[in-house]
């Protein structure tokens, strides 16, 4: 039997516990440029104990920012701050990836290059989605462009760059953001992509432009160094699909033939993202529905506690367990789950945007 405090060899590296620290928006980089930097080098060298930190969603281009003061890796000096967070955690002995992210249609002309529209699988807008402009207002999204068949190269070339400007700040490795109804979740749902060229129709049309992504970022990064992380039947950013099991299923089984480093499924019983904290009742478990399908390192995310996630390791239900809201209040996590230590309280006010206020200060234990 595993437990949390197990040791986990997840792809080339070798995790001294299984509490991974989830990608988390905090839109908190310096502007104008989106710019890693000094409290954000102190926030997640404070979360260095975490079995592994998956840095918070990161645009691997201008057109891929949907959200004010997010930070990229696709500009000099945004790898050279990001070169600041990963030598901080790596003295105090932590690992850390890096989320590529493409938001898709989830983004707003004032995001945009030269303040176009955004761009998706199909011109379709995302219903009861929202986002800020840039002095944080907040704004509805628009109805985005299909993207012409040309341009999807020039999108997987983009992650290949800033998988390579990974390398270059320091990383361990990347996370490819497919999840939440982003541009890679937007391009495998059928709700939003009514394709018909080979990138719409089948599963395996639909799923191509991850793929491609995927195997463009594990020709910088080698396969042992790549996760994906992805949320089946999950509705955030108004995602659909006919079929999520058989979708999912494929898509799964695909990745397991490339011996990627994990999995990192998020769990559709938590719809909290970017809103209040809400309980799906009767939800599908993925980790039961998709673990078959993927024989790697499964990384299950959404809604645990203490309590759940030691359930869910010593069961063999997952491998590691991702935190997002606890690892906000608590920076020292791991420490607080291992003696049984009374977790701080996250304040939701204080999520997205301002400076170190429910950022760096929250206490460590001493
Ligand atoms: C909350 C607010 C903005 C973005 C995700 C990157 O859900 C996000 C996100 C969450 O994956």
């Amino acid at each position: 039997m595993a437990t949390l405090f197990d040791f986990l060899q997840v792809g080339d590296l070798t995790l001294p516990n299984r509490l991974v620290m989830s990608p988390l928006t905090r839109m908190r980089s310096k502007q104008p440029g989106d710019i890693p930097q000094e409290i954000n080098v102190k926030y997640y060298a404070q979360r260095s104990s975490a079995g592994l930190i998956i840095s918070e969603a990161t645009q691997i281009s201008q057109q891929g920012k949907g959200y004010p003061a997010t930070p990229g890796i696709y500009l000099d000096e945004q790898i050279e701050g990001w070169k600041k967070v990963t030598k901080a955690v790596h003295e105090k002995g932590g690992r850390i990836f890096l989320q590529l992210w493409h938001v898709g249609r989830i983004s707003h002309p004032s995001h945009q290059p030269n303040e176009e529209l955004p761009v998706a699988p199909s011109a379709i807008a995302a219903k009861n989605s929202g986002t800020y402009t840039a002095e944080f207002k907040p704004t509805s999204i628009v109805t985005p462009r299909a993207l012409e068949t040309e341009e999807i190269e020039g999108i997987v070339a983009d992650f290949k760059k800033a998988a390579q400007n990974s390398k270059m700040a320091g990383f361990d490795g990347v996370e490819v953001h497919g999840a939440n109804g982003y541009l890679l979740d937007q391009f495998l749902q059928d709700g939003s992509n009514k394709r018909t060229d080979q990138y719409g129709g089948s599963i395996e049309n639909r799923a191509r432009f991850l793929f491609e992504v995927m195997d463009a970022v594990i020709s910088v990064w080698g396969a042992g160094r790549v996760g994906v992380r992805l949320s089946p039947y999950g509705t955030f950013n108004d995602v659909s699909d006919s079929d999520p099991e058989k979708l999912f299923s494929y898509v799964l089984e695909q990745l397991d033939e490339r011996k990627i480093a994990f999995v990192d499924l998020i769990e559709p019983r938590s719809s909290s993202a970017g809103g209040e904290d809400s309980e799906v009742k009767n939800a599908p478990n993925n980790a039961d529905i998709f673990r078959k399908k993927f024989k790697g390192v499964l990384i299950s995310a959404g809604g645990y506690d203490a309590k759940l996630a030691k359930e869910a390791v010593e069961s063999g239900k997952t491998d590691a367990v991702a935190f997002g809201r606890y690892f906000i209040s608590n920076p020292d996590l791991p420490r607080r789950i291992k003696e049984g230590k009374e977790l701080n309280k996250y304040n939701r006010a204080t999520f997205y945007g301002g400076g170190e206020v429910g950022y760096t200060d929250y206490p460590f234990l001493d």
